[in-house]
């Protein structure tokens, strides 16, 4: 086993895989960014290592800052995590090459199965079912035709380089082939350097299963069973859940089984997820995450097997230590991912915020998964996840009641968090059947739901910016013959009663975004007071959705902003008429760049 290990991450993540290292005995060393200089995986390691400022680019997505890190606190072995470089080969090799040990797939099984046609051919050479479709890269709208003339319509246009959403487009007739051809070509040169696309026969209301693998150095490859990754919001997954509540056991047991073939074939060591799509009944392969995911903890929770521990045994040249038909799937676990986002404002990440409580549920079947301390302020710079709920129980029906105690349990002040999005979804039928597609957050289930889930359990309201009159309300215990009431007391017209915190009212009171400064590369002119509506982190803009002219009012979707794999609604806070885009598709922009201006 390896004596020191750097953990090129921050979170979460970083804490989970340091646990791991603790338990057997090996020391850890963190990267920070200067956005995180008291974050709790800084905390956590025994030793750190600034690796820069606090943009992801210039820190843990360094690749020389990360490994000289390493070099110098003589860690022999990287662990990624998920995000950040974790799937970057480049990164890997460069690992590979160093004096440390990659703690992942080599280098080269990252590339194998990185390419889209390449993992596609593959996995249809080892016999595991992969979507119709080609194998090769199209370039003509004719082909295209041929392919859905032969499959039907519709069918969807992928880029080569895509994951997550990017650069898929569906096309449901022949005359929209030529454009969305276009588009899908223009998305994957603009995100991943890579005009190349190919098609398949697109699935109407497919189910997302994922299977775990293990695989070690010594020609041993294991499967852990599958999870439900289903509910997802705009390719984001919300809650995963293991095992699937929609297969059979016999489609169990063959999807397992293909995904463990599948690896095998591909030369694949570490941990890895094949996804899959499953639709009446039969599954499809989709692609491979090279990586730990974000959903190992259920798989963790229903078979008793440690897959980061297992990652670094592997990458230690050790043997698996148990066979297939030792791996027994038990009970039923679900994970809440703990985003600090609106769900009522289109999940739109928290603007920043102090974390002002923080009391995580506990008791039998709960697993918390964070890196957070109560009092700390709220690191807006990455991915919007700040915890994860794991709740594991006998059976799924079990679970979802436990699932909705802990989330009662489950408070945090600050800011907004998804717990009230959960808490809805616990109520509501189609989750609770377990019925519920990839289609069902973003296509039908009703926005005003959420909206009230918001009011009921999100955090309060009183002093919302909207509010004509000041109203002011203070909590207070009285003790009437003996007994307990919470009694609330509002006052209208009142001044606000100073709190030690200094608000009072929750954080979901949205700061005015800063205005473009100096430093800023670009020399933009901003014209007139409007409002500036500006980028809440760093990204790429996916779709620039209204034109100058353009009305807007409070809350609309002037674009999208993609950071870390996320999707996020860029919204116009007051509303007005559009003066200025200072944007375009596929730009980068920086956290506090301007979007675009109202007047
Ligand atoms: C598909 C599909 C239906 N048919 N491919 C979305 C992410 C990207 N990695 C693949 N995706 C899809 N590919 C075919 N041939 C539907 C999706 C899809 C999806 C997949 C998994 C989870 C959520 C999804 C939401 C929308 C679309």
């Amino acid at each position: 086993m390896f004596s020191k290990v750097l953990v090129a991450n921050r979170g979460e993540i970083a804490v989970r895989v340091m646990r791991a290292c603790k338990e057997l005995g090996v020391r850890t060393v963190a990267v920070y960014s200067d956005a995180d200089k008291h974050s709790g995986h800084v905390r956590y390691a025994d030793e750190a290592y600034n690796v820069g400022p606090a943009r992801a680019a210039d820190s843990y997505l360094d690749h020389e800052a990360v490994i000289e890190a390493g070099e110098k606190a003589g860690a022999d072995a990287v662990h990624p995590g998920y995000g950040f470089l974790a799937e970057n080969a480049a990164f890997a090799a460069k690992v590979e090459e160093s004096e440390m040990t990659w703690v992942g797939p080599s280098a080269a099984a990252m590339e194998r199965l990185g390419e889209k046609t390449k993992a596609r051919a593959l996995m249809q050479e080892a016999d595991v079912p992969v979507v119709p479709g080609t194998t090769d890269p199209v370039e003509s709208p004719d082909e295209v035709k041929e392919i859905a003339d032969e499959y039907g319509y519709p069918v969807a246009i992928k880029a080569e380089g895509g994951g997550g959403g990017r650069g898929l487009k569906v096309v449901h007739s022949e005359d929209e082939v030529e454009e969305q051809l276009e588009t899908a070509q223009r998305e994957g040169e603009a995100y991943f350097d890579n005009a190349s696309v190919y098609v398949e026969k697109y699935l109407e209301a497919p189910r997302h299963i994922e299977v775990q693998i293990l695989a070690d150095h010594h020609g041993n490859v294991r499967h852990l069973g599958e999870r439900d990754c289903s509910l997802q919001r705009r390719h984001q997954k919300v809650i995963e859940e293991a095992p699937s509540p929609a297969l059979s056991d016999d489609l169990r047991e063959r999807i397992g089984e293909a995904a463990r073939r599948g690896v095998d074939a591909a030369d694949y060591t570490n941990a890895g997820t094949v996804e899959f799509l499953v639709e009446d009944g039969e599954f499809y392969f989709m692609e491979v995450n090279t990586r730990i995911q974000v959903e190992h903890t259920v798989t963790e929770q229903v078979t008793g097997i440690d897959v980061v521990k297992w990652q670094l045994r592997v990458a230690a040249d050790e043997e698996l230590a148990f066979e297939q038909d030792d791996v027994e799937v038990e009970g039923h676990a679900m994970e809440f991912r703990i985003n600090a986002e609106n769900a009522a404002n289109g999940f739109s990440p928290a603007p920043g915020g102090k974390l002002e409580t923080y009391d995580p549920p506990g008791g039998i079947g709960v697993r918390m998964d964070d890196a957070l301390r109560q009092g700390e302020d709220l690191v807006t710079d990455y991915d919007s996840m700040i915890a994860k709920l794991i709740v594991t129980a006998g059976d799924r029906e079990e679970c979802l009641a436990r699932s909705e105690r802990a989330l009662e349990e489950f408070v945090v002040e600050g800011f907004h968090t998804i717990i009230p999005f959960h808490r809805l979804m616990l109520t509501d039928e189609k989750f609770r059947a377990g019925e519920h597609t990839t289609k069902y957050l973003d296509e039908e289930l009703d926005k005003e739901r959420i909206e009230r889930a918001v009011e009921k359990w999100g955090p309060g309201d009183s002093q919302s910016e909207d509010d004509d009159e000041e109203v002011t309300e203070r909590d207070f215990t009285v003790e009437v013959n003996g007994k307990r009431f919470e009694v609330s007391l509002e006052e209208r017209g009142a001044p606000a009663i100073p709190t030690p915190s200094g608000g009072g009212s929750g954080g979901n009171t949205r700061s005015r975004p800063d205005v473009a400064t100096e430093d800023d590369e670009d020399d933009v002119v901003i014209e007139g007071d409007g409002e500036q509506i500006t980028a809440e982190m760093q990204g790429t803009i996916l779709s620039v959705d209204v034109e100058e002219g353009d009305e807007v009012s409070s809350g609309d979707v002037v674009c999208v902003l993609e950071a870390m794999k996320m999707e996020n609604d860029v919204v116009a806070e007051r509303g007005g008429t559009v003066a200025q885009v200072l944007v375009g598709e596929g730009e980068s922009v920086d956290m506090g760049d301007v979007l675009v201006v109202l007047e």
